[in-house]
């Protein structure tokens, strides 16, 4: 190889059990430190339906005919094969999202394997409704319910928890019988490709799970909202993507399942177990540089115990692990690419303008060698907004939180409840009662009550406002992805 021409991986699209080519090529970066780790091969319109046509192939064929146990057995073994490539899944996606590596190893890979496993549980033990209905003439009525697929899933996930995220709307699909179609974010198209990989090894019958990739409008993403044939689409990132993706539907008439972002709120109050709540907040602020949808970027602390709050959680951010993300002690890596850091640090320069008060960061680290061309920021905290600023009102999506005093649980709640969005809020306290009723009053999709994402599968999942339509998780996951057909029987 001459000097200068290292060779770069290729990802391609992945249609009826094959990996194609596209005809475009974009770069896929690393974001510590800006190198380019592959090539991504782009699906136009002809590939995104080709890919569709592969899924509604396969969907006709024994996977749309195959009963519940076998769908099950498939899904265990999809899960085994993420497990038997877990060091690759692992590499995959530290080097696509510069996540700590050891933040991949605890949360996103397991959770890709348990994303299969409990939706194959679920789907095998879960029953549907059937109601004795009573008729004048006393003869009755049995009405019974049965669960039938979608046909063609159409799934678009973003960047931050890619695998996570991805798996949690393909497993659900694939259990109902269903099959898909995916667009991942092309920031991050290594692990829908690995898993595309990990499902040939396994076996599962071509055209079942297809990868297609490229960009949003005009592009990949929308392409597959378009197209006719997909049944209907679930789509995980931003709010205002949410609303150009229900107006494509909107022709076609489509179920929709939406999670999109949120503004979190987090409520102190000072009866709280102060080390714990310290430490869960600084996870809900810095988890993933705070690129979790879940995070928390408000949090409002009782008076009393402002100022210590404050002054904690500032030595917790700055003792913060920033570093490589290969470093298996790094706690904070970079955000996920050059643009989305201009954008959080015009935040950070806007929170300045707006009059808040700068804790600790607001600026970019420096590490005197090649992480200086990664897309760090650093983890900052500012007070002293007032509740009406932007900083305030808008998702930033960056390792930040700014911190309000209150002096009452009503003041609390209302200052939470004050955004368009709705999707998390976590409430900390020693009191059950307060616990219980505060976080009956959060306009929210989930509450956590001492602890932040904390997850169990089975649970309702999604947000309010903006931050969704719908829920997912256990059975509302089974009722997205597949069509209850009620029968009634005249006895
Ligand atoms: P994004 O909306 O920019 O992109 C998400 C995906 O949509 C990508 O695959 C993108 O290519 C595709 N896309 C963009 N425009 C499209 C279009 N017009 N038609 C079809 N597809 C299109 O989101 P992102 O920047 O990748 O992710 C960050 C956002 O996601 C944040 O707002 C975050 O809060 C949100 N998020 C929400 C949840 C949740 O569960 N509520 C989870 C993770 C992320
Ligand atoms: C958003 O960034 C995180 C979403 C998490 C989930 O969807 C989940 O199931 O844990």
């Amino acid at each position: 190889m001459r000097r200068g021409l290292r060779q770069v991986k290729l990802i391609q699209n992945y249609i009826d059990g094959k990996f194609v080519p596209g005809k475009r090529q974009f770069a896929d970066v690393n974001p510590a430190d800006g190198s380019v780790i592959a090539q991504v091969t782009e699906a136009d319109r002809d590939m995104v339906d080709a890919a569709v046509q592969a899924a509604r192939k396969a969907y006709r064929g024994e996977w749309g005919r195959w009963g519940i146990r076998e769908r099950a057995a498939w899904l265990y073994k999809i899960a085994d094969a993420i497990e038997a490539r877990f060091d690759c899944f692992v590499a995959a996606e530290v080097a696509d999202t510069g996540k700590p590596v050891a933040l991949a190893s605890r949360l996103d890979v397991p959770r890709a394997a348990a994303n299969f496993r409990v939706f194959a549980d679920l789907i095998k033990t879960t029953g549907l409704e059937s109601f004795q209905t009573e008729t004048p003439d006393g003869k009755n009525a049995l009405n019974y319910a049965v669960r039938k697929p979608l046909g063609v899933v159409g799934i678009i996930t973003p960047w931050n928890l890619p695998l996570l995220l991805l798996t949690w709307k393909v497993a659900p699909a694939l259990a109902c019988g269903n099959t898909v179609a995916v667009k991942p974010s092309e920031e991050t198209p290594a692990t829908a490709t690995l898993l595309a990989e990990a499902m040939q090894h396994a076996g599962i019958p071509d055209g079942v799970y297809n990868v297609v990739h490229g960009f949003g409008p005009n592009s990949a993403g929308e392409f597959l909202t378009q197209h006719p044939d997909v049944n209907a689409v679930t789509f995980t990132g931003e709010s205002q993507t949410g609303a150009a993706i229900m107006k494509t539907v909107a022709a076609s008439v489509k179920p929709v399942s939406f999670e999109l972002g949120g503004k979190n709120a987090a409520i102190v109050f000072a009866d709280c177990d102060f080390e714990e709540t310290v430490s869960g907040i600084g996870e809900a602020v810095f988890l993933n540089s705070g690129q979790v949808c879940l995070c928390a970027e408000r949090v409002y602390v009782e008076r009393v115990i402002f100022d210590r709050f404050v002054e904690v959680l500032k030595c917790k951010a700055e003792s913060l692990h920033i570093g490589s993300p290969l470093d298996k002690t790094t706690e904070l890596g970079p955000l996920i690419s050059a643009q989305h850091r201009e954008k959080v640090l015009s935040y950070y320069r806007l929170a300045r303008e707006e009059g808040a008060v700068s804790v600790s960061g607001g600026g970019i680290p420096e590490f005197g060698n090649s992480l200086d061309n990664g897309f760090y920021v650093q983890p900052t905290i500012y007070t002293g907004l007032k509740e009406s600023a932007r900083c305030v009102k808008e998702e930033i999506f960056g390792p930040v939180c700014h911190i309000a005093p209150f002096d009452t649980e009503e003041e609390a709640v209302h200052m939470a409840n004050d955004t368009k969005y709705g999707l998390a809020a976590s409430i900390w306290t020693t009191n059950l009662k307060r616990g219980h009723r505060v976080a009956q009053q959060m306009n929210v999709g989930i509450t956590w009550v001492n602890c932040w994402f904390l997850r169990d599968l089975r649970t309702p999942f999604g947000g309010a406002g903006l931050s969704g339509i719908g829920r997912e998780g256990g059975l509302h996951s089974l009722n997205f992805y597949s069509e209850l057909n009620n029968i009634c029987i005249r006895l």
